[in-house]
């Protein structure tokens, strides 16, 4: 496959095996010591389990550290695991902090440096140059994206445009005006954005917009087609989580095949997220990061709870940089109906599938002390002049669908359009009433 080949840093992204081992295995053992003797939590943690820094000496020795949960970060919340003093940090970032306390993260400049860089090798891999306007419609404050994409265009020399997210109408007038090249926001607004777009009658095919670097939630390989059609871009992946870093921690390159994670400052491993036992590459389990690049936080063999696979070996586009895939859920996303394991991105794949708009929300209720699933869909303009009688076979066709997808039966209700509140930010697909019962 012939491929635009960009990097930032061809040496780290395209370093042998041998080269990255021994770079991980120096940049960890330096970091155990810095967590060891800085943070009260790990002092004791691996005292506990007999373990001290000089035990570790190459990368192969990180499964004798312990592994960091969120709650060790709520347990301590605000900054008990900062490895560095107050004055060393340039930098507070914060989890939207969805269920329970928020999760605080913190920065010293040569963390900013790490993040800013993992964010502009990303910005590269999909085609990014200097004379390019990055449109930054991830939200600026607290969240990561906004100034983490930010960081990262102004790295590369490229130019940050901080639109942030909301005013809708707004962001479409700045792409035709601005000429923006590269959109960043999540899937499910970028797809608000394109939706907008056309009810104001700008032709997507018009702007120079050529890209699109979506991320923060799930999003399969159906969303990136409606995401392509409806802005006329080449649509990319890019993951991050604020405790590691924000976007940049892992980025799609043009194979389009995984993402690449910037291994040399983010370690990562799966395990079974059971029995924390450590799984070979190419097995689904829970994705665990270790920073070794950073200072102030420097979190060891952190859970987040997302299930995914890695697979090494040198890409088509030349980075032999080790690939996860798309996450296929959460640990703590899966719903669990009447017994049945179900994750939200098979019920989208699902609907797109079927050629339905990607709005839809999932309520989960319990009646009668049974489990119910009913998926909201809201209706195309078309399936709206349609008939009841023709509405009511869709109903069915998808209900049918889903069964065979999902082994189990869901309720379908067919929504008027644009019944579904939209979001500027990350989309809240899965209404759970039952916690609540
Ligand atoms: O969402 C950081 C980010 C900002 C990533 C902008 C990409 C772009 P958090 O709010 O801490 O940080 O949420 C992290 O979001 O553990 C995943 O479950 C999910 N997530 C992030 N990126 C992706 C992705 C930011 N590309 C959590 N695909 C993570 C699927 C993603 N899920």
């Amino acid at each position: 496959m012939s491929m635009p080949k960009q990097y930032l840093d061809p040496e780290t992204e395209c370093a042998s095996p041998e080269q990255m081992r021994s770079l991980q295995s120096r940049r960890l053992q330096h970091m155990v010591r810095h967590a060891y003797s800085n943070v009260p939590l790990y002092k004791e943690r691996m005292d506990r389990m007999g373990v001290l820094p000089e035990d570790i000496q190459s990368i192969d020795d990180i499964s004798k550290l312990p592994f960091t949960v969120k709650d060790d970060l709520r347990n301590t919340y605000p900054f008990g695991m900062f490895a560095v003093p107050k004055k060393a940090l340039v930098r507070i970032h914060a989890s939207s902090g969805t269920t329970g306390k928020q999760t605080v993260v913190g920065y010293t400049k040569n963390d900013i440096d790490v993040w800013s860089r993992s964010a502009a090798r990303a910005l590269t891999a999909i085609g990014a140059t200097k004379s390019d306007y990055i449109h930054v419609s991830y939200g600026y404050g607290l969240f990561t994206g906004g100034l983490g994409l930010h960081y990262g265009a102004e790295y590369m020399g490229a130019t940050a445009i901080p639109v942030s997210s909301g005013n809708t109408k707004r962001q479409v007038q700045i792409l035709q005006d601005y000429g923006s090249d590269i959109l960043c926001c999540t899937p499910s607004y970028a797809m608000y954005i394109g939706e907008t777009a056309r009810e104001m009658g700008v032709d997507t095919k018009q702007l120079p917009l050529r890209a699109g670097f979506f991320g923060a939630e799930p999003w399969t390989e159906h969303m990136r087609q409606e995401l392509e059609a409806i802005l006329h871009i080449k649509a990319y992946d890019i993951y991050g989580l604020s405790e590691i870093a924000g976007p940049g921690v892992a980025f799609e390159c043009p194979a389009q095949q995984g993402m690449h994670i910037n291994e040399d400052f983010f370690y990562p491993e799966i395990i079974d997220p059971d029995t924390e036992e450590v799984l070979p590459d190419g097995a689904y389990g829970e994705l665990v990061f270790t920073c070794i690049g950073k200072e102030a936080l420097p979190l060891i063999r952190y859970r987040t709870r997302d299930i995914c696979k890695l697979e090494r070996g040198t890409c088509a586009c030349g980075r032999t940089l080790i690939k996860m895939c798309k996450p296929k859920g959460r640990t703590d996303d899966m719903l669990i109906i009447r017994g049945i394991n179900v994750f939200p991105s098979q019920i989208e794949s699902v609907l797109l599938s079927l050629n339905l708009d990607p709005n839809y929300q999932i309520v989960v209720d319990r009646i009668n002390n049974t489990d119910s699933l009913e998926v909201q869909v809201e209706m195309t303009a078309d399936m709206f002049r349609d008939t009841l009688k023709s509405l009511t076979e869709i109903e069915r066709k998808i209900a049918s669908a889903l069964h065979s997808t999902l082994n189990i039966a869901a309720r379908v209700r067919l929504l008027e359009p644009k019944s579904i509140p939209r979001s500027e930010g990350k989309a809240k697909r899965v209404i759970d009433r039952r916690s609540f019962t």
